[in-house]
């Protein structure tokens, strides 16, 4: 079977203004707060004087992990977004002046070395372990995975602000990259870490798309070598020098995926952020050169992490000794489940929803954006989770961490919010999520706005509003949720037949000014069943309205943790403006005919420690399934 992957494109940021009750108040707080509070930690700790050290030729006293460089060049990615999506002028150039001064010393630094290697820790610490050569550890110095986040770094300044400062460094290193490893004669070194992969495809598709940046380089850039690179770390991937893993006695040499061939892999193992990204660079890497056998590997991967390996939160890694998949259906409820590992499985589906059109993908992109990613940061935006289990005694969110990871990685997914809602290719465009919003985009050769009003997740009408200089017929293809039913679309006021293919209700028709398309989107209180082989959840049931996963917290119940649901709980919601920001509370009925009430999980640890729970128990029977389970359910919405 040819795989025959649709390769949809995004519409950018710089497109896309988002206008949303839900989501415009939270972006609000990420770049007002928590962007600035992140990089007045990482000024704060030394991250930045690491640069100055490297600069002036210093030796030791590195600060932080030695992957404080990549969390660096993280959070600079996403002030890129952040500017790119220009929701102020004075906030732009506040950024600006920033980042130029970041920039600066980052360049300074990377101009110590000849072929603008750059690497903080280990040019401190280590000056004869680069890349963990001559018996160093690349798992712990993190060389690549810095450079990655540094390279993509760049690609998004750039295509923010137009400036090429910061891809100087980034090209300079990454053909140096180039030169050091790769087939024979050169270096069999693959990342520890990844990230790369698809930084350097970024990087590639970039100078593709501009091809003028070459002369601003004022260095040759050869960017075929970096999508050859790519190929070679994807497939060298358990065959290279110095791989894992005795220091990791857990999991062995699958902590950094490296315990086979990478497309012969099946399952989801090791490291949860390490493979989501790497299965991330896997599909960016398939799309340029259209591999089949890439497309293959990144399906089974998927498949297999999302339908027996995630919570349904989205959220992966169950095992705290190693930050990691286990087995499948071993979803215990107290797991570990990094915010990053939630982020990096986002940008894996949102990866897929791209490669292959399909709303399946995209469902799961939700799925981690509202529940497993969003819980990671507090309402007010400056304190954070690293782990978010499913059930606690009671946890306080910390303000800043020994390895402070998740914050840069939850600015990057959110920065790039915008350019997830719309897609398109030569024949339409796709919605894949409903956020308020303005879009333009170029549809056979003709400038289309379409504008979209929604109070989704809360209510369940989503409104769309044509602008196009002239008649054009093209498709719009909206996303049905899998969890949906009985979605109802008008167009013009009336009633639209709707064929759901792949995910997707496609309205095709010559569409014009003033064109009005009313999707509807039911949104019951739902209970979840978790596959029966999940053992942790049998006999016991979740509560989802929508895309929106509920827990239970101490503060609104005695003792979450004991509660049992009636057999018909008699769901209710209530839309409260004054409780955590703005919530639609669920309430209903425990087996003892007291009342409880349940609040999304995104919005969980911000009123104090306070015991929380997502699974509960409920009065039937335990759960003995009489039904087939296909092998693509992992969670179905209980027969009620
Ligand atoms: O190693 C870099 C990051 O720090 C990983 O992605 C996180 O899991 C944390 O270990
Ligand atoms: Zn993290």
């Amino acid at each position: 079977m040819y795989l025959s992957p649709h390769a949809l494109s995004p519409v950018p940021l710089q497109d896309v203004s988002i206008d949303d009750p839900f989501w415009s108040p939270k972006l609000k707080t990420l770049r007002e707060v928590t962007l600035p509070d992140v990089l007045a930690k990482f000024e704060r700790d030394g991250a930045l004087t690491n640069f100055d050290r490297v600069r002036d030729h210093q030796t030791g006293g590195h600060s932080g992990p030695p992957w404080y460089d990549g969390l660096v060049y993280e959070t600079m990615r996403a002030a890129s977004d952040i500017m790119a999506a220009h929701y102020d002028a004075a906030l732009n150039a506040e950024l600006h002046t920033r980042l130029e001064g970041y920039i600066a010393r980052i360049a300074a630094a990377a101009a110590v070395d000849p072929n603008g290697y750059l690497n903080t820790y280990t040019q401190l610490e280590r000056p004869e372990h680069r890349f963990g050569q001559n018996g160093g550890d690349q798992i712990w110095q993190h060389d690549l995975y810095n450079a990655g986040a540094l390279i993509e770094a760049a690609v998004h300044h750039v295509r923010a602000t137009g400036q090429t400062n910061l891809l100087r460094v980034a090209a300079r290193y990454a053909s140096h990259l180039s030169d050091v490893m790769g087939p024979q004669p050169r270096r069999n070194i693959v990342p520890e870490h990844p990230l790369p992969e698809e930084a350097l495809v970024k990087l590639y598709l970039l100078f593709r798309e501009q091809p003028t940046l070459h002369e601003a380089m004022g260095f040759p850039v050869d960017v075929s070598r970096f999508l050859q690179l790519v190929e070679f770390w994807l497939e060298q991937r358990g065959r290279y020098e110095g791989r894992v893993p005795l220091s990791i006695p857990q999991c062995g040499a699958t902590y950094a995926q490296d315990h086979q061939p990478l497309l012969q892999q099946e399952t989801a193992e090791g490291h949860a952020v390490r493979a989501a990204l790497l299965y991330t660079g896997l599909v960016a890497a398939a799309m340029v050169n259209r591999r089949d056998d890439y497309f293959r590997a990144a399906l089974r991967l998927w498949d297999n992490a999302v339908h027996r390996r995630m919570h349904i939160t989205g959220s992966v890694g169950s095992n705290q000794s190693y930050e990691g998949f286990g087995p499948d259906y071993f979803l215990p409820e107290d797991a570990y489940l990094e915010t990053c590992a939630a982020v990096g499985m986002g940008f894996f589906h949102q990866a897929m929803t791209l490669a292959f059109a399909n709303g399946r993908f995209a469902d799961e992109l939700e799925r981690s954006l509202y529940n497993g990613v969003l819980t990671g940061v507090s309402l007010k935006g400056d304190t954070y989770f690293y782990e978010n289990p499913l059930t606690s005694e009671g946890r306080e969110r910390w303000a800043w961490h020994g390895c402070p990871c998740c914050p840069p990685m939850l600015l990057k997914i959110l920065s790039a919010l915008g350019s997830y809602i719309y897609a398109y290719d030569e024949t339409g465009l796709y919605v894949n999520l409903y956020i308020g919003s303005h879009a333009t985009f170029n549809l056979q050769g003709k400038t289309v706005h379409l504008s979209q009003r929604t109070a989704y997740p809360w209510e369940e009408e989503t409104a769309f509003t044509f602008e196009l200089p002239e008649p054009a017929r093209f498709e719009l293809a909206l996303r049905i949720p899998g969890w949906c039913i009985g979605a109802q679309v008008k167009v013009n006021g009336r009633t639209a037949d709707i064929a759901v293919r792949n995910g997707y209700a496609r309205l095709i028709r010559t569409w014009q000014t003033g064109d009005h398309v009313e999707l509807r989107l039911p949104l019951p209180v739902q209970r979840i069943e978790a596959h029966p082989l999940v053992e942790a959840a049998r006999g016991k049931r979740a509560i989802m309205r929508g895309p929106l996963v509920y827990a239970m917290e101490g503060i609104d119940n005695p003792r979450p943790t004991d509660l049992i649901l009636a057999a018909d709980p008699r769901f209710t919601t209530e839309w409260r403006p004054d409780v955590l920001g703005g919530v639609r509370i669920v309430r209903g009925e425990s087996a003892d005919g007291s009342r409880w009430s349940a609040i999304p999980f995104y919005a969980i640890g911000n009123r104090g420690k306070t015991p929380m729970r997502v699974w509960l128990r409920q009065t039937l029977a335990p759960n003995i399934s009489t039904v087939q389970w296909s092998q693509e359910e992992l969670y179905r919405t209980a027969a009620l």
